[in-house]
């Protein structure tokens, strides 16, 4: 029987206390969880300023039928506006702000770029869940990410709680790959990123990781910081209640692990997903 899963090597945190910010408590909750969340992490009018903007990105009838403004299966709401640092000259600051790039460096050990930024909105009990799955699959197998050496950083822009439907990790499954079943289908991104059916692990290797370690949704007001590993398995559930449940994500990548050919997919995905280094977007 094919095994569920290929066991990851080496170690997941490459740089060091010494450099800071993370504490090595903070690292080894990292190296051996997945994923580290900071309650708290922005608040004020930094926090303000964001949720602001956040609306005013929501508002923009510009980005309405762009191919990096996905909407809910509905077709109404506005599920994920990718490429923010880019849209928005307030997320750029935020992408760039050493506090996070600084994590990022410490936790890959070495210089960084944004691979991709996203807000996912998920509105007031139109907004629908996340299958279970592994974003380094994804970006290996269709942008070419050739290691795991990526890591996402999560910023909690509404309150979570467990109703509106937190992010939901598995911890220590980031030390497996489970490969997933299937070809990629021409231009997967079209469907996956509304519902993502391919590229999903199976409920078997699920069942026995979730038996080993359970499943963490960090919940928390405004403000708060989720960092996960490239490879952490994550998902979530459809929001139930009347808040939404709107995150910044940026994913920092190792400038040394720069995308090539895509490892399982026929052709590139479009670069509001997946930026180059040095990359402009032209939205
Ligand atoms: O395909 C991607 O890049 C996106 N898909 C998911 C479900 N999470 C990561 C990323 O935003
Ligand atoms: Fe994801």
């Amino acid at each position: 029987m094919q095994s569920l899963w290929v066991d990851r090597r080496g170690p997941v945190i490459k740089g060091s206390a010494e450099q800071g910010p993370l504490s090595q408590q903070q690292l080894d909750e990292f190296e051996n969880k997945g994923f580290l969340f900071e309650p708290n992490f922005i608040s004020g009018d930094e926090l303000a300023l964001l949720r602001e903007e956040l609306k005013a990105l929501l508002e923009n009838d510009a980005f309405r039928g762009k191919d990096y403004s996905v909407v809910e299966p509905s077709g109404k709401e506005i599920r994920s506006l990718f490429a923010v640092h880019y849209l928005s000259k307030v997320f750029a600051r935020l992408a760039n702000n050493e506090r996070l790039v600084g994590r990022a460096r410490q936790i890959l050990g070495g210089e960084t770029y944004v691979h991709q930024s996203r807000i996912n909105y998920k509105p007031g009990f139109e907004g629908k869940g996340f299958n279970w799955h592994s974003d380094f699959e994804t970006w290996h197998a269709e942008d070419g990410m050739p290691d795991m050496n990526a890591v996402s950083a999560s910023i909690v822009l509404t309150d979570n709680h467990e109703f509106n439907g937190p992010l939901m990790l598995i911890p220590g499954s980031h030390r497996v790959f489970v490969p997933c079943i299937g070809e990629t289908p021409d231009n997967n991104h079209e469907t996956s990123l509304k519902k993502q059916e391919v590229g999903v692990p199976s409920q078997e290797a699920l069942r026995q990781l979730i038996e080993r370690n359970g499943i963490e949704a960090p919940k928390g007001s405004a403000g708060g910081l989720l960092l996960f590993d490239c490879n952490t398995l994550h998902g979530s559930n459809a929001n139930m209640s009347p808040d939404p449940r709107s995150n910044a994500f940026f994913v920092y990548n190792r400038v040394d692990n720069r995308c090539g050919e895509p490892f399982a997919a026929k052709g590139r995905r479009p670069d509001f997903l997946a930026h180059e280094p040095e990359g402009r977007f032209e939205p």
